[in-house]
């Protein structure tokens, strides 16, 4: 590994210098000639039919240019997945919850669009609310949509193995439950969206997004255009997180806007607008019951799990799939059984969230292996060792690990963190240590719909002159660092530096690809990267041989060089030529060797251009039982976490000491990057395990929307976070390397619920991990105590 070059180093990230020095241009920082503000009025009410909705005095208003309402917007159904289509663009008859889109305004500033929104009348006939899922799910509650009965989008029901048989097999069992709260996905630029349409009638949409091509597919759909004229294009993005993996309201309503004024238009969430559209962190009731055998190994999961979902499908359907499937591994477990519920209830729409589905399915899973080895006398991450997954298993759902650098990465954080001897200290004054492991996809098997199309495909061309490498992709970056880890793969394969390549990514007319979720893009992009740069290498090196007259084998590019091996052939002639062939011109060579920039002009003169392709798509993956897809990978990150807390007894106040991690990365394309990821995922599990909690107030009204309220932890609340990079090589990644991005979250609730009980003695069924929750955990043990009479 370490004959790279550019490849598993340090590398500055390719766009940290714009960023950093303000000098990159998000969505908000454009404007277009005769732009135009849009502006949204949002339901403030639950659940409600519109009565009678009037826009004449919004219309009226000078300098607005636009209104529209559901009668312009139309009723085409919109959302994730083709079969839960239940969006509109603008509220058609009724509202579903506070913050629901109801009518749009476009005028010459801001403040003329609010004000068109203030002189909008509507009147409402409330309609009775259901806030709570279990309630939503109970006949005769209020009914969100009509396709839904009893309020549930989507139910799963699965089985591996025999479930019931096992029960009688294990030695110990255990039961309980983990209710989680709503969370957002606080990213720091709030979704933004400029649209245009051109003299020909096309649309280009300049939107915050993940996802280019699949807002290119809903637009076109929901406007009733051709794909074809329609281009989705990502200035920089600040964050994405899963939330804006979805095409929004807003990107819809700003294309809507635009057509109807024939001006361009911008619209820009605020902050409580981001909170109200939400399509982040689900609340998840899950219960589960586990066995294992004397000996250590895992016998059964029984898993229940319900889910509020808010007013909307969104990308709920995949999350309630993955809450199951992704307990599949990275222990061998024979038997498995879940069942889940998505409902739809009068709050704000939930969706994807670093992690998906599986976050809080997985927290318990983890504190149940504890409680588990706790029965059976055997150490933590004994338990684990015992019956972890290695490379070439298959989980009983199917799956396939096709790498898996488990074992490192548990005796990893072991014997970093000290467990052994922390372990063995008596529990004493609030301190705990607790441990945790995670496993997560590489890039999901399949695309949301259905589609032979390759998930992505990457175009590297060279400059005529200059020897430049132009890599063209439409994949996403948003702030992980995939621009960067394509431009090291190109550089890699080129023999170049990372100066000499130029990165143009996120618009959907420069290639296909399905954009940044399920941590699909260094795999699958990488992928397709380095194909596209082999053929370019291949190419240039091709035109080489032939003029100097050497096998082409015999050639190579390392360094900015061509390497010859064995006979130079007319190396030396080639090179003379070349020089007398420019001189005059301002490109002349320097330096005795054939430099990369020589041979990319030699091969351009010769073949008028130099282009590569590459692409991807995975192999057909899963079983071939209902929801099979989902869970699917060409590849398994893995992971494991040691969390050392301090717990205030007098006050429930928890204090993280450290952390340390582990991650199977397969490879680490660029080291600071994994580490990044793996820092800012502790990080984000850390917020969602102690503080974060999106609140609603009896009428379903948003209590805590911005971020003076909702807390995520700043740089003063990390604790020294210690992180080991374990490269399994994955036999389906490029170079070896698979996801990183959202696998390393996994552990962190868990190993702070398992070091919290070793701090307490309390197993903690409810999150966030409050002060106030804390402390009511510690007085009921106590009062157990007592009734215990000890
Ligand atoms: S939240 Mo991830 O995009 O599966």
């Amino acid at each position: 590994m370490s004959n790279y070059k550019v490849l598993n180093s340090r590398a500055v990230k390719v766009d940290a210098a714009e960023k950093v020095t303000g000098q990159a241009v998000y969505t908000d920082d454009m404007v277009l000639p005769g732009m135009l503000r849009g502006a949204i009025l949002h339901s403030p009410l639950p659940h409600a039919r519109i009565a009678h909705l009037d826009v004449t005095r919004a219309r009226a208003l000078p300098g607005v240019q636009a209104v529209i309402t559901a009668a312009e917007a139309g009723s085409v159904k919109y959302g994730v997945s083709p079969a839960r289509y239940d969006e509109t663009v603008l509220a058609v008859d009724k509202v579903r919850y506070v913050g629901d889109e109801v009518a749009a305004v476009a005028a010459v500033d801001l403040d003329t669009a609010m004000e068109a929104l203030s002189l909008i009348e509507v009147e409402y006939e409330e309609l009775p609310e259901v806030f709570e899922p279990h309630a939503a799910m109970e006949d005769g509650a209020p009914l969100l949509h009509e396709e839904y009965r009893n309020n549930v989008c989507a139910q799963v029901e699965q089985g591996f193995g025999d479930v019931d048989a096992a029960k009688q097999e294990a030695d110990a069992i255990v039961h309980g439950t983990l209710v989680s709260k709503m969370q957002d996905g606080a990213f720091l630029e709030p979704q933004a969206a400029i649209a245009r349409f051109d003299h020909r009638g096309e649309l280009t949409l300049w939107s915050s997004t993940q996802v280019p091509h699949y807002v290119q597919r809903t637009v076109a759909m929901v406007l009733g255009l051709p794909e074809g004229k329609v281009r989705v294009i990502m200035p920089a993005v600040g964050g994405g997180f899963g939330p804006k993996a979805a095409a929004s309201s807003m990107e819809l309503i700003t294309c809507l806007l635009a057509r109807e004024a024939g001006r361009p238009v911008k619209t820009v969430m605020s902050r409580e607008q981001v909170f109200l559209h939400s399509r982040a962190r689900h609340q998840f009731f899950h219960t589960m019951t586990t066995g294992i055998r004397n000996d250590g190994s895992l016998v059964f999961l029984d898993h229940h799990n319900v889910m509020d979902g808010g007013a909307y499908s969104s990308f709920g359907i995949a999350s309630v799939y993955y809450a199951g499937s992704l307990l599949g591994g990275p222990y061998k477990l024979p038997n498995m059984r879940y069942e889940g519920y998505r409902t739809v209830t009068n709050r704000t729409p939930c969706g994807a969230q670093r992690g998906h589905g599986a976050v809080i399915a997985r927290a318990l899973f983890e504190r149940q292996l504890d409680e588990l080895a706790e029965k059976i006398g055997m150490d933590p991450v004994e338990v684990r060792l015992k019956n972890m997954m290695e490379a070439g298993d298959v989980t009983c759902n199917e799956l396939n690990m096709s790498s898996l650098g488990m074992r490192e990465c548990v005796e990893g954080v072991r014997d970093r963190s000290g467990w052994n001897e922390k372990r063995d200290e008596a529990r004493a004054g609030g301190r705990g240590i607790g441990m945790a492991c995670g496993f997560f996809v590489s890039g999901a098997g399949y695309p949301i719909y259905r589609s032979k199309t390759y998930h992505c495909t990457v175009i590297i061309k060279l400059a005529e002159v200059g020897g430049k490498v132009h890599l063209l992709t439409g994949s996403a970056e948003i702030g992980q660092g995939s621009d960067t880890a394509f431009a090291m793969i190109a550089a890699e394969v080129l023999g170049v530096s990372l100066d000499d390549v130029d990165v143009q990514s996120g618009d959907t007319s420069l290639a296909v690809d399905l954009g940044a979720y399920s941590s699909r893009q260094t795999l699958m992009t990488g992928h397709a990267t380095r194909e596209a740069a082999e053929a370019v290498r291949d190419q240039v090196l091709g035109v080489l041989a032939e003029k100097m007259s050497v096998a082409v084998e015999d050639l190579a590019l390392v360094g900015g060089v061509v390497q010859v091996k064995g006979d130079a052939g007319d190396f030396e002639a080639l090179r003379t030529e070349y020089i007398k062939e420019h001189r005059g011109y301002s490109d002349l060579p320097d330096g005795e060797c054939l430099t990369f920039r020589e041979a990319s002009r030699i091969a351009f003169l010769e073949r008028g251009a130099i282009v590569g392709v590459g692409k991807y798509k995975p192999p057909p993956l899963g079983g071939s039982y209902k929801g099979a897809a989902v869970g699917t990978s060409p590849a398994y990150g893995c992971s494991a976490q040691v969390v050392e807390v301090d717990v205030d007894l007098q006050t429930g106040r928890i204090d993280v000491l450290s952390m340390v991690d582990a991650h199977d990365c397969g490879f680490a394309i660029n080291r600071t990057s994994v580490e990044g990821q793996m820092q800012g995922s502790l990080c984000m599990g850390l917020g969602e395990a102690l503080y974060e909690e999106v609140k609603f107030g009896d009428r379903g009204q948003l209590l805590n929307g911005n971020l003076a309220d909702y807390k995520i932890p700043t740089a003063m609340d990390m604790p020294n976070v210690d992180t080991i990079v374990v490269e399994s090589g994955e036999p389906n990644g490029p170079f070896g390397a698979k996801e990183v991005g959202e696998g390393a979250i996994m552990p962190t609730i868990p190993a702070l619920l398992n070091a919290v009980y070793d701090a307490t003695g309390v197993r903690f069924s409810e999150l966030p991990l409050t002060p106030e929750r804390v402390l009511m955990g510690i007085r009921g043990l106590q009062e157990a105590v007592t009734d215990d009479g000890e």
